[in-house]
């Protein structure tokens, strides 16, 4: 197989389902192969950069496809080098019969990820930027491709070199020191190591905070499942209905309707929340085996769920099995199961009493049919996902912390937070860089010799650079690329 790393002309299908694909292509001598396979050939490689060109693509000596190209002269396009697009026809067969022209005419098949390889080789994007270009490509929300633009627009990858630079800094001063022989210092005093400790500190500190950012970002990118539980008739159909503003779900009167598990999509404030619809939890009658079925699944998704939306019928009261179940999610505090919100539903029918309300301080009252309490209760979901995400990073018992609304306000869609992590690379090399920076300042404040100080600081300023790709192995960029998708 061929590797990343050289600059052969290589095509790709980038985008199409519709009625236009793209197919791009970059590298050394494109425009005079496609010149070659190209109904206007003088046109193409005479037209400057950044133009775009209307012919056909021929095969054979027939005309393949009607398509406009965009022609880019190196430096000036995506990956660095020369390179065109082709806007052709949609469909398998015209893609297919340009790609196939492409390759007759010597282009090679792009490897995963290869176009984005090589505007990395050729210092047009940082790895953060990269990454960020898949992160767009698989976004779900609005808040979720905000979050990554903000990334590719390169707001991550100045943090991350200004945090490196104040290392660095103070690397270089250490490391001067050290090159001094012992006896031409003044006084023979070491210097301080951190002339400005101050600094180090506020580094370490952002280091921490970009560390728990990636939970958040995460959040956005992969989004939650919540899940929405309770015994038969209790109105779970009708919540999941009302929260998806549509009647996918079936509601009746009758108990054990919903058999199996029914799932909707919605974005809960910017974060794709998958939401699903399950069988009663009661215990089912022999002969209802489909129910049955049913309500194993809904224990199993509920075990893998973040949340859990445990519905009561107002009207009848908490049952015992609600009790319970509410309960043994509450006992098992210490576990990393799923948040458990208990929802007192058909409020319209039926008001929990001053004891139940003591009881369960944190029931949300609402009316599933009647529409009421829904805002509060997705301003809750929102605040619980969130906080989750911080809490956890902050290496706290997320369970400490459930049942209660945070008292701060939660951004609208999260556009006015700052930059995150949004790999799950960027967040382990982060957290080195700041277990070794600590170390740094561990050593400087029990007096340890320069020599001992320097090689954390190094640690620390190199898993930065290994963020943002200064510092790299072939290896590393080769895994990283090649989980990108065809075309990118
Ligand atoms: N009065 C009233 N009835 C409701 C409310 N929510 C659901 N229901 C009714 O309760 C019955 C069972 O609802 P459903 O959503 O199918 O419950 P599920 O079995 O838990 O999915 C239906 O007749 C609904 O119309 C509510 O907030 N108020
Ligand atoms: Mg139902």
């Amino acid at each position: 197989m061929r590797n990343y790393g050289d600059d052969c002309p290589i095509a790709a299908q980038a985008a199409g389902q519709g009625a236009l694909a793209l197919i791009r292509t970059s590298g050394r001598g494109t425009l005079e192969l496609m010149a070659k396979i190209f109904s206007r050939p003088r046109r193409l490689r005479d037209c400057p950069g950044n133009t775009v060109v209307h012919g056909w693509i021929l095969g054979e000596q027939k005309r393949i496809d009607e398509v406009l190209i965009s022609v880019y002269r190196a430096p000036r396009s995506y990956t660095g080098e020369e390179g065109a697009d082709i806007s052709c026809h949609g469909g398998t067969a015209a893609v297919g019969a340009v790609l196939g022209a492409l390759r007759g005419a010597g282009f090679q098949d792009a490897l995963p990820g290869e176009f984005t390889f090589r505007a990395f080789m050729n210092g047009k994007m940082d790895l953060t930027r990269c990454e960020s270009v898949m992160e767009i490509v698989s976004a779900r929300t609005t808040t979720a491709l905000g979050r990554a633009a903000l990334r590719l627009s390169g707001a991550l990858e100045r943090k991350i070199r200004d945090i490196r630079d104040v290392l660095l800094e103070t690397l270089s001063a250490v490391e001067l020191y050290l090159d001094y022989p012992e006896d031409e210092l003044e006084g023979g005093e070491a210097p301080e190591v951190f002339p400005r400790r101050k600094m180090a500190e506020e580094a370490l500190e952002q280091l921490r905070s970009l560390a728990a950012s990636y939970r958040r970002e995460q959040l956005y990118q992969e989004g939650a499942l919540a899940v929405i539980a309770g015994q038969p008739n209790a109105g779970k159909s009708s919540l999941f209905n009302a929260l998806l503003n549509e009647e996918r779900s079936i509601v009746t009167e009758n108990p054990g309707t919903t058999r199996d598990w029914i799932e909707g999509a919605v974005s809960l404030e910017g974060i794709p929340l998958r939401l699903v619809d399950t069988a009663g939890l009661r215990e089912p009658e022999a002969d209802k085996k489909a129910e049955a079925q049913g309500i194993e699944r809904s224990r199993a998704l509920i075990e893998e769920a973040d949340m859990v939306l445990y519905v009561v019928d107002g009207s009848a009261g908490i049952a015992p099995q609600d009790e319970a179940f509410i309960a043994s999610y509450r006992k098992n505090k210490n576990r990393n199961g799923p948040f458990l919100l208990p929802l007192w539903n058909k409020a319209d029918l039926a008001e929990p009493s001053n004891s139940i309300r003591e009881k369960y301080p944190d029931l949300t009252i609402l009316s599933a049919a009647g529409g009421t309490g829904l805002e509060e209760l997705c301003r809750l979901m929102k605040s619980l996902l969130t906080e989750a995400s911080e809490t956890n990073t902050a290496g706290k018992d997320p369970a400490e912390t459930d049942m209660s609304i945070p008292n701060t306000p939660m951004p609208g869609d999260g556009a006015c937070l700052p930059a995150g992590l949004g790999a799950l690379r960027q967040k382990e090399l982060t957290e080195k860089a700041a277990c070794a920076l600590e170390e740094a300042l561990h050593l400087a404040d029990q007096k340890a010799p320069l020599d001992l100080i320097a090689p954390p600081l190094r640690e620390a300023a190199d898993a930065l650079g290994e963020i943002t790709g200064e510092v790299s192995t072939a290896d590393i960029l080769e895994i990283m690329f090649s989980r990108f998708c065809l075309g990118k």
